[in-house]
């Protein structure tokens, strides 16, 4: 008897620390799971002009080569008007930087200055140039260093951007608000009726989502539950907390960009009108696709034009997007929040616009038939294909004049997206089927749902280098930073891959 009180107290000590554990961790569950979310529908004040970035400055050289000048530093901004200022950096200013624009054709040279305590690199996401010219990992600036990366712009009109590229720390650079866009012009763009007046009736839209810590600065908290990374509560949009746009003309043109590190986004309007999508990632779609929504992952582009009507005000709104891992991770990685994004105020007498035309920009569709090389991409864990990015380790080599066909899969449970450097792609498939209007057109980045292949075909044409790296990568930038990334070279017919620079050696630094 005087053995088993004790026994017997044990025992229901022991149920009660089950019991704790098993109702205090269903508590904490459902706390969790309830606090999860972010929605800020009907809770955003539109009190802020939209800040339109400026223009770059640039000027024509001896050689007839347009030049520009960017400098990357550290700075600080009120964002919310409460006296409290973050720190940030920016090109040029506190926050983002200028917008570049450049046409088909032209060779451009970009001077760009590091002026911040370490070191950084600017890569021109979506670009098609020789690697040493992308500002990836190799391209590394160090502090008060200029690199002056020179190409020909050869590709279609389209809404490109540059952001900070250091292995390892590129979340940490684009997150203090170091990106810009990188706009392209041609003829054929230039010969539609588009709304095409820069922050007039043609406006960029930077997508950014931030927290703010007491004291007012950015924090780089990573969900805890969900491996995505880090979301934030607030939305910047051109670096404006709560910005409202005045428009004056019948139809606005709104360039889309997620540059947001880890957040996707399902943006429409409040209303559930309709609008044209008329561009993605590397330009104009072949066809106008009419939509309510389009879903943008980190690093994508969407140039859509929306009709409004005099006097009105509307909301454009991103509703949870479908990231297609279950309910639950669904949940926990953003795909249940919402936000008020922008809202439009339309004058009460509007210019007219030109209805937007039906056919955009011929597309020739790649034959995948005549694929000389498939390759599959698995991304799981911290890695593709079960390896780690390393700067010295080249993961394979395409050849120039050569189309590829390359299936791309998320094996992880948790949202990734696939971005790859030198050249636009055109996606064959998306989960086996025909791909949905907004990847019919050049894409350079792509959302991975778990578990649906994607595949996409490729072609090199030239820049071909045997020992400088290009980069593809998961463009969720937390990933990218731990290591989902791998390099790849083009190489001439018969040509053999050969070694990667010595870290930063082939930049051409000034
Ligand atoms: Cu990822």
């Amino acid at each position: 008897m005087t053995t088993r009180r004790p026994l017997a107290r044990v025992l229901v000590g022991v149920l009660a620390v089950v019991l704790v554990l098993c109702c205090g961790g269903v508590a904490v569950g459902g706390w969790a799971f309830a606090r999860a979310g972010t929605d800020t529908v009907g809770e955003v004040d539109f009190v802020r002009p939209l800040a339109v970035p400026p223009l770059a400055a640039s000027r024509v050289d001896g050689q007839g080569r347009r030049v520009f000048d960017l400098l990357a530093r550290e700075g600080s901004r009120d964002f919310r008007g409460d006296g409290r200022r973050t720190r940030t950096a920016g090109f040029d200013g506190d926050f983002l930087g200028p917008t570049l624009r450049a046409k088909r054709g032209e060779r451009v040279v970009v001077n760009v200055v590091n002026r911040l305590p370490e070191e950084t690199s600017v890569h021109w996401h979506g670009m098609h140039l020789p690697a040493r010219m992308d500002g990836g990992p190799h391209q590394t600036i160090r502090p008060g260093a200029t690199w002056s990366p020179s190409w020909r712009v050869d590709q279609p009109a389209a809404t490109l951007w540059y952001h900070p590229h250091p292995h390892g720390a590129t979340e940490e650079h684009v997150y203090r608000g170091l990106a810009g866009l990188f706009l392209l012009d041609d003829d054929r763009e230039a010969a539609l009726p588009l709304p095409r007046h820069y922050g007039v009736d043609d406006i960029p839209v930077i997508v950014q989502d931030r927290s703010f810590s007491g004291s007012g600065q950015f924090r780089r908290t990573r969900n805890t539950i969900s491996s995505i990374g880090v979301l934030g509560d607030t939305l910047l949009v051109n670096g404006t907390v709560g910005p409202y746009l005045d428009v004056t003309t019948e139809r606005v043109r709104l360039r889309l960009v997620n540059a947001s590190t880890a957040r996707l986004y399902d943006f429409g309007f409040a209303d559930g009108r309709r609008f044209d999508l008329i561009a993605s990632d590397g330009g104009l779609l072949p066809r106008t696709a009419r939509l309510d929504r389009v879903r943008l992952s980190p690093g994508e582009r969407a140039e859509i034009v929306v009709t409004v009507r005099p006097g009105e005000r509307i909301t454009l709104r991103s509703t949870g997007p479908d990231l297609g891992a279950g309910a639950l991770a669904d949940r926990f990685a953003g795909g249940r929040d919402r936000f008020d994004v922008l809202e439009l105020r339309a004058a009460d007498r509007l210019v007219a616009s030109p209805a937007v035309p039906d056919a955009l920009a011929p597309m020739d569709r790649l034959d995948p038939a005549s694929a000389t090389t498939t390759r599959t991409l698995e991304f799981l864990g911290r890695g593709i294909n079960g390896r780690s990015m390393e700067l010295d380790r080249i993961d394979f080599a395409a050849t120039r004049d050569t189309t590829e066909v390359w299936e791309v899969v998320n094996r992880d449970g948790t949202p990734h997206n696939f971005h790859v450097h030198d050249v636009q792609f055109q996606v064959l498939t998306d989960g086996g089927e025909a791909p949905p209007p907004a990847l019919g057109g050049w894409k350079d980045t792509v959302y991975l749902p778990p578990h649906r292949p994607i595949r996409i075909a490729l072609r090199f044409t030239d820049h071909s280098d045997p020992d400088v790296p290009y980069m593809y990568h998961c463009h969720l930038l937390y990933h990218e930073d731990a290591g989902m990334m791998g390099q790849f070279v083009v190489v001439a017919p018969g040509q053999s891959v050969g070694r990667p620079p010595r870290h930063g050696a082939h930049a051409p630094h000034r």
